[in-house]
């Protein structure tokens, strides 16, 4: 690459760089107006030091690990620079499941970090110079169970939510370096506070979606990875990526920053960093749980049916339920949302003051009248709906490349029969619909009809 040529891809990051608004509590807001108020918004934004008043704002590793002593838990490792280039020089994006696993006590982790390889246990066997290490995701109410006056240290009613604590709260904290790979969360929306060190934030819109190369392996519920390493995007794989726009922020102790729903993020520890968020549900999440039993049911069987092992395409934190649990669950999740629309019903009604069942009625109805009701055969019908085949079968060729060579019919509706444009058709024997021969622009005859399933037998 020339040097105007970086120069060119500088200028063009730079104008797909957004910075994330911030903002500071006033002295005589309303938090109620401040919780419906996010509830509505589709933005980002930073409230600066909003928690710095905060009893946990005193935290520091040190602390925790005095605190908590014996307690050990699960930490993740992973490799600095972790995966071989490919052959374009680029590296994949780093999934969780390609990490590694050691439990340990809080002060066996500063030993580590401060580079006491001797104290620190088990996580001896990591090369401090080598790996970066994270104790993440982990929801305070079971880390915490015996340290209640921890869980009371976080509290999140100046946002408008007087019930929260660390109750409903996860924590994470890692070394300089921990990251975790870009994903969009399917429920809720998210406020995080930094509680000590710096934390690099790097989000997307919701309507980059399709830029950021979505996945669902590793499968975790409500987590849909990238597959693009934010970091060093391979643009020959990923082209769409290098012109999603993308917000920046890091984060210090005290800031608060707010997640809409939907918006993707690529988190980075710049320091050893404590954060702790809260996920507020949403209405939305009902109709998601559909779209999640969904996904669940369908990876879950083909990989199962593909016998391939589990470490490698669950991640760590999930625990993937048998075929029949799983349609249970999306048979509970549908049955939740028919339930939500009996409810919205009942509400309107009850504004004409029509006299209405209890709600515990509603809900017996709800799973007398769809118990048994959802069977493998109702997913297959759903799946194997042309639109749906379709759509499916657009994909798989646009993987082999197909839709880009050539204008051939992708559905077979008798409006849309078309010759394939011969010019576009590779000198190779590509046969196009309406049966017998035709001319490619090379002057080959080729047969027109692709093979028909139903071998015609001589009889
Ligand atoms: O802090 C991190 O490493 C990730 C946080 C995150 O993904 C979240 O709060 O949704």
């Amino acid at each position: 690459m020339t040097s105007s040529n970086m120069a060119d891809e500088r200028d063009v990051n730079k104008a797909k760089l957004r910075e994330v608004e911030r903002t500071s509590l006033a002295s005589d807001y309303d938090p109620e107006k401040l919780r419906i108020n996010l509830l509505n918004r589709t933005k980002p934004v930073v409230f600066n030091g909003a928690a710095s008043l905060w009893p946990c704002s005193r935290w520091s590793p040190e602390f925790l690990a005095s605190e908590l002593g014996d307690l050990r838990t699960k930490f993740r490792f992973c490799v600095r620079e972790k995966s071989s280039s490919n052959e374009n020089g680029f590296k994949r994006a780093i999934m969780e499941t390609e990490c590694e696993f050691e439990e340990a006590t809080f002060l066996e982790f500063v030993q580590w970090v401060d580079g006491f390889s001797e104290k620190s246990g088990l996580l001896s066997r990591f090369q401090r110079d080598s790996y970066w290490c994270y104790a993440d995701y982990k929801y305070m109410a079971e880390l915490f169970r015996d340290f209640p006056h921890l869980r009371r240290s976080v509290k999140w009613d100046s946002f408008g939510f007087p019930q929260r604590s660390g109750d409903e709260s996860t924590i994470w904290i890692g070394s300089a370096e921990a990251s975790t790979p870009c994903h969009v969360d399917t429920y809720g929306c998210n406020l995080v506070a930094q509680i000590y060190g710096q934390k690099k934030w790097t989000l997307f819109p919701p309507e980059e979606t399709p830029k950021l190369y979505p996945t669902r392996i590793p499968y975790e519920e409500s987590s849909v990875f990238s597959q693009v390493n934010i970091d060093n995007p391979d643009l020959s794989r990923f082209p769409a990526f290098a012109s999603a726009v993308r917000y920046e922020v890091t984060l210090a102790p005290g800031d608060v920053l707010f997640v809409p729903k939907k918006w993707w993020h690529y988190v980075q520890s710049l320091d050893t960093s404590i954060s702790i968020n809260t996920w507020i549900e949403l209405e939305s999440d009902h109709i998601e749980r559909v779209r999640e039993a969904i996904i669940k049911t369908l990876v879950c069987a083909l990989k199962n049916e593909e016998g391939a092992d589990e470490s490698v395409w669950v991640n760590p934190s999930e625990d993937i339920g048998t075929y029949r649990q799983n349609m249970e669950y999306l048979h509970q999740a549908l049955s939740a949302v028919k339930q939500r629309e009996h409810e919205n019903a009942e509400r309107a009604m009850k504004n004409i003051k029509e006299p209405l069942c209890s709600l515990e009625e509603t809900q017996q109805r709800v799973l007398n009248e769809y118990k048994d009701k959802l069977c493998t055969d109702d997913l297959i019908h759903c799946i194997t709906t042309p639109d749906v085949v379709d759509l499916l079968m657009e994909k798989l060729l646009g993987k082999f490349g197909i839709s880009q060579m050539c204008s051939l019919p992708l559905k077979s509706s008798p409006r849309d029969e078309k010759v394939c444009s011969v010019d576009k058709i590779p000198s190779s024997t590509i046969p196009s619909e309406g049966g017998g021969l035709h001319k490619t622009s090379e002057g080959q005859e080729v047969e027109k009809h692709l093979p028909c399933k139903r071998k015609c037998v001589d009889k």
